[in-house]
């Protein structure tokens, strides 16, 4: 039987459909959607609390002309389905097959990148003001969830907004949660907005009142801010920085919402209308715990049941921290937002005290910790490689110049499966290693990290980072006790020198173990501390082996290979070296074995790689 969602090729097809077919389609794109991110892995709670938002979306704007930005994007499955990217989206994270987040060269429909929190609001009002300045008709909206509202970058657009007081359509889609349960003042302020039902119309009624009073005052938007601030605190924050709020209304509602977007897109001013939705709506398992299936990989539809995941590093962080706070009482630990999936639940519960959740806001993570260590405490401040790129500056500002004892858990750390090329962790090596005072470590293995955890926080003083990959160590490493810049030689041999660091030794070890079979004797060199290098070690293994073949799963620019051979050179060794990194290149979407095979990771082409030096 043909389905609705077969007659649509774009958005505007919607606008023909009567309110029980857009129920029955909304019902037809959910099913599309659990069976596509049971299958390829993908954001699947977010997807399903905005398939009716999507949809009044869809029908109230006119797209492509007016443009639609979604926050972080990872919620625009939907959507993608709608602007004619079904097929897409069934191959959705793999290679060839639509992105997780907006991707502008998959669609005209998807106007810049996303992947990263909180951007939507700055973009949309440079969309407005470019529409300004080149004579563009159309009208933009971004839609935000009250997750990324908590972004400091979202604050400064609205305070933006309201100064510059253009017509913009920002729709909140608040469902309480970020990928765990919201926090902040925030999220508090919403909170009392959901819960004062019928402020809309009451608001409306007093607006209707004031109008029909004799005298200058009653038109005066003084007088209407000055008794809506009298009636309820919700959406003040809003309306004094100038964007004017309405709301709440429900976000599964098709006809209301378009009835509120309707009203704010006649108005001629920045306009917040706040929708409430349901996070993982339609799916039992994910209505019950949201935030299991807020990012998942592959899993049973009929059971909800998910892979079973190895021992991971996250998980030996969390582990770690546990046990370091019961010895360390100063020890505290943040996350932006990422209690989950940085393996935190347990120190979570365990020592709610010294526990932060600073909302999605990395930058402000990183120099709460700078306080924290101003003040005595030992932070260990937790973010994944990629989102630690919008803090840059308060790692250098705030930590480094005053060279504060501060822990950098850098979790997702190298190539990462699926997300693509802003989830990438492959530049925090260059970046950091950048920085004066900063220490940079990289562990081999899981029982590696425990002991850097260990260093970092009871021995180390400044700023030190221990950068670690997804998921679970491939072997492992004894390397004994950890030395600052003291690398190990975990594998001996005369004919070549590997050397690496991370996840990238047990390549080298795989590639050892497959020269030796062709009878060419390799030594093997975990660096374990990557700044400060220990370069002593490799150049007595480089004497004696005279070729020297240096792995890294980050990019090549900035990264510790080039600074190793330009070191080499520095020292005149006539040795032959062979670098392999990653390309000057964003690395898109795909899974890890299509990564690995496209980018020369697999074992067989990085022996490939070493045959000219060998
Ligand atoms: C800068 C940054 N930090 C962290 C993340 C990871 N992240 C992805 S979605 C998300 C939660 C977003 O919550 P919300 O905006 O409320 O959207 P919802 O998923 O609840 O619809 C987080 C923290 C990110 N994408 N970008």
């Amino acid at each position: 039987m043909e389905k609705i969602i077969d007659k649509i090729n774009e958005p505007n097809d919607l606008k023909s459909l009567t309110y029980p077919q857009l129920d029955a389609l909304a019902a037809e794109l959910r099913e599309e959607v659990l069976s596509v991110v049971a299958k390829n892995g993908g954001h699947l709670s977010s997807n399903l609390g905005v398939v009716e938002l999507t949809i009044a979306l869809c029908r109230s704007l006119d797209l492509p002309k007016d443009k639609l930005i979604w926050d972080v994007g990872h919620q625009s499955y939907v959507y993608k389905m709608l602007t004619g990217r079904r097929e897409e989206l069934r191959r959705l994270r793999r290679e060839g097959g639509a992105c997780g987040f907006c991707a502008p060269w998959e669609s005209e429909y998807d106007f810049t990148v996303s992947g990263h929190s909180s951007a939507s609001l700055s973009t949309a009002i440079g969309a407005v003001m470019a529409n300004e300045i080149t004579g563009e008709k159309g009208r933009v909206c971004a839609v935000i969830g009250d997750g990324a509202l908590t972004g400091g970058l979202a604050i400064e657009a609205i305070d933006h907004m309201g100064h510059l007081d253009r017509p913009v359509l920002i729709v909140l889609n608040d469902n309480e949660m970020s990928i765990t349960k919201n926090v902040g003042g925030i999220s508090r302020m919403l909170s009392k907005a959901r819960s004062g039902m019928g402020y809309r119309r009451f608001k409306d009624k007093v607006e209707a009142e004031l109008k029909k009073l004799p005298g200058v005052y009653s038109a005066t938007r003084f007088v209407k801010e000055h008794i809506k601030y009298a009636i309820t605190t919700a959406g003040a924050m809003f309306e004094s920085l100038g964007v004017t709020y309405l709301g709440p209304v429900n976000g599964h509602n098709i006809r209301s919402m378009e009835e509120m977007f309707k009203r704010a897109l006649t108005m001629h001013e920045p306009v917040l209308v706040h929708v409430v939705t349901q996070k993982g709506r339609g799916y039992t398992y994910a209505e019950k715990a949201p935030e299991k299936y807020h990012g998942v990989g592959p899993f049973d539809l009929n059971t909800g049941v998910k892979e079973n995941l190895e021992k991971t590093y996250s998980a030996v962080f969390g582990e770690t921290m546990c046990a370091l706070a019961a010895e360390e009482p100063k020890l505290a630990v943040i996350t932006p937002s990422m209690t989950l999936g940085s393996g935190l639940s347990g120190f979570a519960r365990k020592y709610k005290n010294r526990f932060f959740d600073v909302g999605i806001a990395e930058g402000h993570a990183v120099t709460f910790g700078a306080g924290l260590a101003a003040g005595g405490a030992i932070p260990v401040i937790s973010v994944y490689s990629s989102f630690l790129q919008r803090a840059y500056d308060n790692v250098i500002h705030d930590l480094a110049i005053g060279n504060l004892h501060a822990v950098l858990a850098i979790d997702r750390a190298g190539l990462i499966p699926g997300d693509g090329a802003t989830h990438q962790g492959v530049f925090d090596v260059a970046f950091l290693s950048a920085i004066p005072n900063v220490a940079v470590l990289a562990p081999s293995c899981l029982d590696e990290l425990r002991k850097m955890l260990v260093y970092a926080v009871k021995e180390h003083k400044g700023p030190i980072a221990v950068r670690y990959p997804r998921g679970g160590e491939e072997r492992s490493f004894d390397n004994g006790d950890f030395v600052l810049g003291r690398a190990k030689v975990v594998r001996s041999g005369m004919d070549l020198t590997i050397a690496a660091y991370g996840s990238m030794v047990s390549r080298a070890m795989d590639c050892a173990e497959a020269l030796e079979a062709k009878g060419i004797a390799a030594e093997v060199i975990d660096l374990r501390s990557v700044k400060p290098i220990d370069t002593a070690t490799v150049v007595k293994s480089i004497s004696k082996t005279g070729k020297l073949v240096f792995m890294e799963e980050v990019v090549r620019c900035g990264g510790i290979g080039e600074q190793l051979v330009a070191n080499l050179k520095l020292r005149s060794r006539n040795v032959k070296v062979k670098l392999i990194s990653l390309p000057d290149a964003f690395i898109p979407h795909a899974t890890m074995s299509e990564l690995e095979a496209d980018y020369g990771f697999t074992t067989r082409s990085l022996l490939r790689s070493m045959e000219d030096i060998l």
